[in-house]
Parts: structure tokens; C-alpha cells; sequence
């Protein structure tokens, strides 16, 4: 499964936005380093469901009307603070939690209630767009401290004969999320000296900030939009290269009066129905947040995970089954599985996903919207709903 995790200083919201984007109930307070282990929890990425383009909605419990929820790892880690790389605030082991990390969602207090610690400060007193870079800063630097330490075994290896760069770097380069293809992508666009020992601190910088770049993308969330001026909002956006704004707290409002049936919504949608008579208070409160998707169009929490899954992962969204006329599973459930994959994957990559020995037995693939047999090496498109066919 895809693992999104949640980072950013402390006091930011990480925390609501989990717990808006999971429904489990965490800890949440304003004030710095409220959550110390880690939270992980199951999340999703909205997309169209192809039961669309059937004559009845499918019954997964993961498809709202055709609204198709895809599961992701979520992970909400402690906050962090710059020097962080060098043990500030809680350090180093904080970094680690990120290493499993596909991407990165950057929670920023866009509200500039709070300081570059997490400490509450005047609201509007300290600048957020101050704190967009600092995540990719630590990172970098942390990064950067990995190569150096490894890079003396790199020199050793060089001097065998049958020294390969590439081997070498994936070797330590795969402890910190990287695969054998992102180090081959890396290096292809580098210019770089082949013999390591020619290196300086300045090449394995760079080296590091290219891992991170591939290995951490980054959407900035800018939270806590509710509270924040637009024209920081503005700045924001302008900030970095993916900038949502957000409101992880409407979200969690949202979400639970969905829950009591008080609102019809759904995760990422832009309007909801009050359903019965709610006390004023609540009325009011469900008010202010009607505005607020009017402005942004939605709460931004989907947004954000959406972008992330969709947009810089470059997933595709597909649906194995067992039987193509039926879009069935073998117990007859319509639909019962969604996969991310790359954009170039193919259906024997699908089966694989589903599962080692379907790979091993994979025989062929039937495109079950058309109902006809495809090649090995089609590139699978969003939405596509396959049936693998495997001695498996
Ligand atoms: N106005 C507003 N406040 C928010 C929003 N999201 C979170 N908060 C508040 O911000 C404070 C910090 O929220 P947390 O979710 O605990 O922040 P965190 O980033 O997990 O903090 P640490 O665990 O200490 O790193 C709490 O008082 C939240 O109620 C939001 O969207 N709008
Ligand atoms: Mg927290």
C-alpha cells in the first residue's frame, strides 16, 4: 500500500488532519509535541468508481454512489523543528519514521498563530510561508549525513575491480526508501565523476537532495485555512510547487456529523445537506463551514491526499476481477479491489499486486470493458477494469 505520511512543526494539525482523513481518535492539543509515536492508519484516495458505466452502483464498501475511496497508509509523526537533522526537538528518530514515506504531506499553520517551534504566538505574528521549506531543508541535510556516513564503503568498493556505482549506491540508498530505478533515474540525471573518492561534500549534497526530491515529494498543506488571511493564503500558494489549502478541523466537523446523520457528505465533496434540525450552535458552526467550501471548493483534506496519490505519484487506479462479464470476485462481489500502480504498469504488474503466485501463474489479461483479450504489454489506464487469468 501507498504510505502518505503527515509532516511539518509541531502544533500544525497533523494530528486533526489524520484524524479527519482516518476517523481514529488521536491526540490533539495546542501546544508542541503532542503526538510522540507515530500514528499509522488506513486512509483514501477519492476517485470515480467504474460502476459508473454499469446500469447499478457496485456494493463495495470502499464505493459511495460511485464515489470509489482507495485505501493508502497514513502516518502522523511527531513535529518537527529546524535542526531537527542535528537532534532538535525530538530529533532524528522522527526523521526515520519518514523513511518509509512515498510522499510527504507538508501541514503548514497557515493561520501564523503559532511560531517556527509550534509555540502559540499573536495570530498573524509570525510568517507561515517562513516555514514552507524547512521539512525539504531537514530532510535534505539528514539526507546528506546518510551519504556522508556510507560514502566511505563506497570508496572501499570502488577500488574492486568490478565496482558499479549504481549497485553501490542502491546498496544504503534502499535503507532510506529508495529503489534500484530510483537510483537509476538519479544518477542518469546527474553529472557525476565515477570514481568516488573525486567526490566533495558539495556532489554528495546534491546526491542527497536528488534522493529526497525522487524518493519525498512534497504537497504543502496549507491548514488551518479556516483561521488564516487570504492574502497569506496568496503567498502561500505561491510558496511551492503544490500548495492545498486546507481545513483539517472542518473536515473532522464534517465528518462526524456525518457520522450522526446530522449532514449527508462524503469525504472531498464540495457542499453538504443538512439532513433534520440541528441545535443553533451546531447550525452556526455547520454555517461557517458551508462558506468555507464555497471559497476553497472543498476542505482540502481529499484534496490533498488525492494530489498526493494522484498527481505526484502519477497513480492509476485499477480493478482486478475473476469474471469479465460480471466485474466479479469468485464469491460474486461486484468490483471488490482497487489497485494503485504506476502510470506505465502493465497487467502483469496488476497481477503481481494481487498477489506473488497470480504473478508467478499470470497467463494472460481480458480488458473487461471490452470483454477482449489484451497484450501482455498494454499500459494500463485509470479506471480499467481487468481479469487476470493465471494458473494460480
Ligand atoms: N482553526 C484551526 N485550528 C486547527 C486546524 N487543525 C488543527 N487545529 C488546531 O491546531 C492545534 C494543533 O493540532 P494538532 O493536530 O494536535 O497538531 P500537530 O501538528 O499534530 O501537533 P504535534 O503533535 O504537537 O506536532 C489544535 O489546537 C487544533 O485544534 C484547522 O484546520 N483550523
Ligand atoms: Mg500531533
Amino acid at each position: 500500500m501507498i504510505t502518505v505520511a503527515l509532516a511539518g512543526k509541531p502544533n500544525a494539525g497533523k494530528s486533526t488532519f489524520y484524524e479527519a482523513a482516518t476517523r481514529a481518535d488521536v491526540d490533539v492539543g495546542n501546544y508542541p509535541f503532542t503526538t510522540i509515536d507515530p500514528n499509522r492508519g488506513v486512509s483514501y484516495a477519492r476517485t470515480d468508481c467504474p460502476c459508473l458505466d454499469r446500469a447499478a452502483r457496485c456494493d463495495s464498501d470502499n464505493c459511495r454512489d460511485g464515489t470509489r475511496y482507495v485505501p493508502v497508509e497514513l502516518l502522523d509523526v511527531a513535529g518537527l523543528v529546524p535542526g531537527a537533522h542535528e537532534g532538535r526537538g525530538l530529533g532524528n528518530q522522527f526523521l526515520d519514521a519518514l523513511t518509509d514515506a512515498d510522499v510527504i504531506l507538508h501541514v503548514v499553520d497557515a493561520s501564523g498563530a503559532t511560531n517556527s517551534e509550534g509555540e502559540p504566538v499573536e495570530p498573524g505574528s509570525h510568517d507561515p510561508v517562513d516555514d514552507v521549506d524547512f521539512v525539504a531543508e531537514e530532510l535534505d541535510r539528514w539526507l546528506a549525513s546518510v551519504v556522508a556516513d556510507n560514502w566511505e564503503g563506497i570508496e572501499r568498493q570502488a577500488r574492486s575491480p568490478d565496482f558499479d556505482f549504481e549497485d553501490a549506491l542502491t546498496e544504503f540508498c534502499t535503507g532510506i526508501g529508495a529503489t534500484a530505478t530510483d537510483v537509476a533515474r538519479i544518477l542518469r540525471g546527474m553529472e557525476y565523476d565515477p570514481d568516488p573518492i573525486a567526490w566533495t561534500d558539495a556532489d554528495r549534497r546534491d546526491l542527497a537532495r536528488e534522493i529526497r526530491a525522487r524518493t519525498k515529494p512534497m504537497v504543502v498543506v496549507a491548514n488551518k485555512a479556516d483561521a488564516a488571511d487570504p492574502e497569506t493564503l496568496d503567498r502561500l500558494a505561491d510558496a511551492a510547487e503544490r500548495v492545498v489549502p486546507a481545513s483539517a478541523e472542518s473536515e473532522r466537523a464534517l465528518r462526524r456529523a456525518a457520522e450522526a446523520d446530522l449532514i449527508d457528505y462524503d469525504p472531498g465533496d464540495a457542499t453538504f445537506d443538512i439532513l433534520g434540525d440541528p441545535a443553533a450552535q451546531q447550525r452556526d458552526a455547520l454555517d461557517e463551514i458551508a462558506a468555507l467550501l464555497d471559497e476553497y471548493g472543498s476542505t482540502g483534506v481529499q484534496r490533498a491526499l488525492d494530489t498526493a496519490v494522484y498527481d505526484v505519484l502519477e497513480r492509476i487506479t485499477v480493478y482486478p476481477v475473476q469474471n469479465a462479464s460480471d466485474w466479479t470476485d469468485g464469491d460474486g462481489r461486484v468490483l471488490p479491489d482497487a489497485h494503485l500502480l504506476s502510470d506505465d504498469a502493465t497487467p502483469v504488474d496488476l497481477a503481481y499486486a494481487v498477489h506473488s503466485d497470480i504473478g508467478d501463474g499470470y497467463l494472460h489479461a481480458i480488458d473487461a470493458r471490452e470483454d477482449r483479450k489484451i497484450s501482455d504489454e498494454t499500459v494500463l489506464e485509470e479506471g480499467d477494469v481487468i481479469a487476470i487469468v493465471s494458473t494460480a
